[in-house]
């Protein structure tokens, strides 16, 4: 895959990147997606398992999924796409990934600057006393119970819940200022995580879409880059780093 010159030309030269990122930059590590052909909401429905009133009605259900995705992530690793967007870190002085993932591979493959709009799913609190755990449960005995007798729950934003103020705020706020928004590995139908692309479109960032697929958001894109963010990423800093060799 070659990338345009102009293109490289125009990341070499920017100021502020801001990484947009779904479930699709973690599928090389692994781990599903949600809406793929193998998406896991196609064999659960999100109602059953990804909000609070399930949750109450039928806690052990709903651990049981989280414990099974939570082993999936724990003996995951970052892929080389999570690496590159790392890498970058050391090639521009402002690089801001902003997940959609609770999954923790960007953060473990060394990205610094991270907003993790849906929580992540190695932290669980109680939902009485707002104690946070991170340590594995056994859920032999069902689902855990807190100290002062409260269910413990994965701290993740599950449908209908808001998300947390500082990491929306935060953000919106690079989003707002970044001249280079890349949205890697997303199907941009899930807000308002999702209207982050508006505002890097409106604050007038150049907008590359890195997906194996078409999505709702192609058309607002500036460039569509299609195929693996594994092997895209890898690519571009590549092309990057000797497109600054050759002008050194
Ligand atoms: C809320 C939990 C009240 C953790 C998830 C408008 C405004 C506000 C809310 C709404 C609204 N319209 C609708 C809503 C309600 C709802 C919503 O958006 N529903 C959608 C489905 C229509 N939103 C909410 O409920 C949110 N809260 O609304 O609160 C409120 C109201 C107003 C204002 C503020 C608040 C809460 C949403 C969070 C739900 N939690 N997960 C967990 O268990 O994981 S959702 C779930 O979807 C994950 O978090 C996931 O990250 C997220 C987004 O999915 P994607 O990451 O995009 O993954 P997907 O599988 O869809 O796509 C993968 C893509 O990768 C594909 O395009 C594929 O082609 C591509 N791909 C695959 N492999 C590769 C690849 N690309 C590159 N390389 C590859 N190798
Ligand atoms: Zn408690």
């Amino acid at each position: 895959m070659t990338i345009e010159n102009d293109v490289i030309k125009r990341i070499s030269n920017a100021r502020s990147i801001v990484f947009f990122t779904g479930a699709g930059i973690s599928a090389e590590s692994g781990i599903p997606t949600f809406r793929g052909k193998e998406g896991i909401w196609n064999k659960l429905r999100p109602e059953e398992l990804a909000n609070f009133d399930a949750f109450m009605r039928n806690p052990a259900l709903v651990w049981e999924w989280y414990k099974h995705r939570m082993e999936i992530v724990h003996s995951a690793k970052p892929n080389a796409g999570h690496l590159a967007i790392a890498e970058m870190q050391n090639i521009f002085k402002e690089v801001t990934v902003i997940t959609q993932n609770v999954d923790n591979l960007h953060r473990r493959a060394g990205s610094k600057t991270i907003y993790e709009l849906h929580g992540n799913i190695e932290r669980n609190y109680c939902v009485k006393c707002k104690k946070f755990y991170n340590e594995d449960f056994d859920l032999g005995g069902g689902a855990p119970k807190c100290s002062c007798g409260g269910l413990i729950r994965p701290d993740v934003v599950w449908f209908g819940e808001f998300l947390p103020e500082d990491q929306f705020a935060a953000g919106e706020k690079a989003s707002r200022s970044c001249d280079l928004f890349f949205i890697v590995g997303t199907s941009g139908v899930v807000y308002p995580a999702a209207s982050m692309i508006t505002i890097a479109k409106n604050n007038g960032a150049y907008l590359i879409e890195i997906n194996i697929e078409p999505t709702e958001v192609s058309s607002l894109v500036n460039l569509s880059i299609t195929g693996m963010s594994g092997e895209i990423l890898p690519n571009l800093v590549k092309a990057i780093k000797d497109f600054r060799n050759m002008k050194d």
